[in-house]
């Protein structure tokens, strides 16, 4: 016979983080929703439940839930998925419903959450809600506060939300693997009161960074520093999408890291202020103006402003090995060398080696064609209405534009700049500019060597 002690723990089992085992319950798991496709889904108007602004997902999309009773109830699945990094690389990699990251999960400041985790990788996995305000035996460390999922298991979360704010998710569980192979997501918490600083449209994504050899498709997970792709929601330029704003929108972008490095995220043209972490919101009196945010390793940083100036705002991470891709990251420094000659006799022997610096700096490899190894991205690309960016990895562009509607997020294309406003050549006689100690004119550098490689045509930006 059950004792009232026994029956009191069987039940304490299910409702807490556990295994979810008996057919009953099992049948009412809903539906797990999945994507693969790697373009930004429109945003998650909420069709229960209170209402509020969603969020848009760069690259990627938000979970959809279903209301039982007064619990939203979501469907997590860890599973193998494949990434395309940007056109012309995939990877493989671990990830929630089709991608990594996982969809983002929205909710509001006081609901029920129910969230099922359906383990469908070869190993045993965990989730843990970073940031948030739970009771300890959902916070999802394996081993600590649970049993770890074992493969083709199913365990359920159950919790309140406490606060409103700007949360992660992630495996507390053979962590150092599983994040390296990109299992990660965010959690968005919106205020009860709608009126609680509202914004017009709300940006989402989360910072990786993996080491995936030229060539190879695996990310090396035992890499702590040398990482060559430096990713937002695993896509790197031109592969992020820009983020289109109309004039006079109030614009909230909320970023988590997860790499093993800080990123200062920097935005051209408009001044902003940090509204938001994952430790809550920060009062307005305590905030400063800033144009660059230092986001560190394990945290978030959510930053407000208004789009009061059009144009295409580049948006990037400010180390500048971030904004590059992996190909020709062991380049030399050629600068002021002549080796033309040079060039054309190693690269026959070894492209990588070939892949030198040019003698008058790297501007020219953003358009060169050269032959590259297979799956793996030109270190800097992308093309705009002026010419190559020469960018990749954390680069996008914020689009302010005064055309776009309220809620229309298609990407309204270049910036047609008003006449007369873009700096140009000047072609008039020019005087003779002064120079400390009268120094001369230093000689022109050497004809530079030509390379060229097959170069990815992107001109959206
Ligand atoms: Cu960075």
């Amino acid at each position: 016979m059950l004792s009232r002690r026994r029956f009191l723990g069987a039940a304490a089992v299910l409702t807490s983080a556990g295994l979810v085992s008996g057919r009953a319950q099992a049948a009412a798991i809903p539906e797990a929703p999945t994507t693969s496709s790697p373009q930004t889904q429109p945003p998650l108007k909420p069709n229960s439940g209170p209402d509020y602004q969603p969020v848009v997902t760069l690259n990627g999309w938000t979970l959809p839930w279903k209301m039982k009773g007064d619990w939203k109830e979501f469907h997590l699945v860890a599973e193998p998925v494949v990434r395309e990094f940007a056109p012309g690389m995939t990877a493989n990699l671990w990830g929630y419903n089709g991608q990594a990251p996982g969809p983002t999960i929205e909710a509001v400041e006081g609901d029920k959450v129910r969230i099922f985790v359906t383990n469908k990788l070869p190993e045993h996995t965990t989730v843990h809600w970073h940031g948030m305000v739970l009771p300890n035996g959902m916070d999802g460390v394996g081993g600590l506060t649970q049993p770890h999922i074992p493969p083709g298991k199913t365990f359920v979360y159950e919790f309140q939300l406490k606060e409103s704010g700007t949360f992660m998710y992630h495996p507390h569980s053979d962590e150092m693997v599983q994040m390296a192979m990109g299992m990660m997501g965010m959690f968005i918490v919106h205020p009860r009161d709608r009126q609680f600083r509202p914004v017009d449209r709300d940006f989402v994504f989360i910072m990786s960074a993996y080491r995936i050899e030229p060539g190879s498709y695996l990310p090396k997970v035992n890499e702590m520093t040398d990482f060559n792709m430096w990713t937002w929601n695993s896509r790197v330029f031109p592969g992020i999408d820009p983020l289109p704003v109309r004039r006079g929108d109030r614009v909230r972008v909320r970023m988590g890291n997860l790499t093993m490095t800080n990123h200062p995220i920097h935005l051209h043209g408009h001044h902003f202020s940090v509204s938001c972490t994952d430790g809550g919101w920060v009062p307005e009196t305590a905030q400063w103006p800033e144009t660059t945010i230092d986001v560190p390793v394990g945290a978030v940083r959510a930053f407000d402003l208004t789009a009061d100036y059009p144009g295409d705002w580049a948006f990037h991470c400010h180390k500048s090995h971030h904004a590059m891709n992996a190909m020709g990251h062991n380049v030399r420094n050629f600068i002021g060398v002549k080796k033309t000659a040079l060039a054309k006799a190693v690269s026959k022997l070894a492209p990588d080696i070939g892949m030198a610096m040019g003698s008058t700096g790297m501007g020219e490899m953003g358009a060169m064609e050269m032959p590259m190894p297979d799956n793996t991205l030109p270190m800097m690309t992308g093309t705009g209405q002026f010419g190559p960016i020469e960018m990749g990895g954390m680069f996008t562009v914020m689009k302010v534009r005064d055309e776009l509607a309220p809620n229309d997020y298609k990407d309204p294309g270049p910036y047609r700049h008003p006449p007369g406003t873009v700096a140009h050549e000047v072609t008039s006689d020019i005087a003779e500019p002064p120079r400390q100690n009268g120094a001369a004119t230093p000689k022109k550098p050497a004809a530079n060597m030509k390379m060229s490689m097959p170069g990815m045509d992107h001109t959206k930006y």
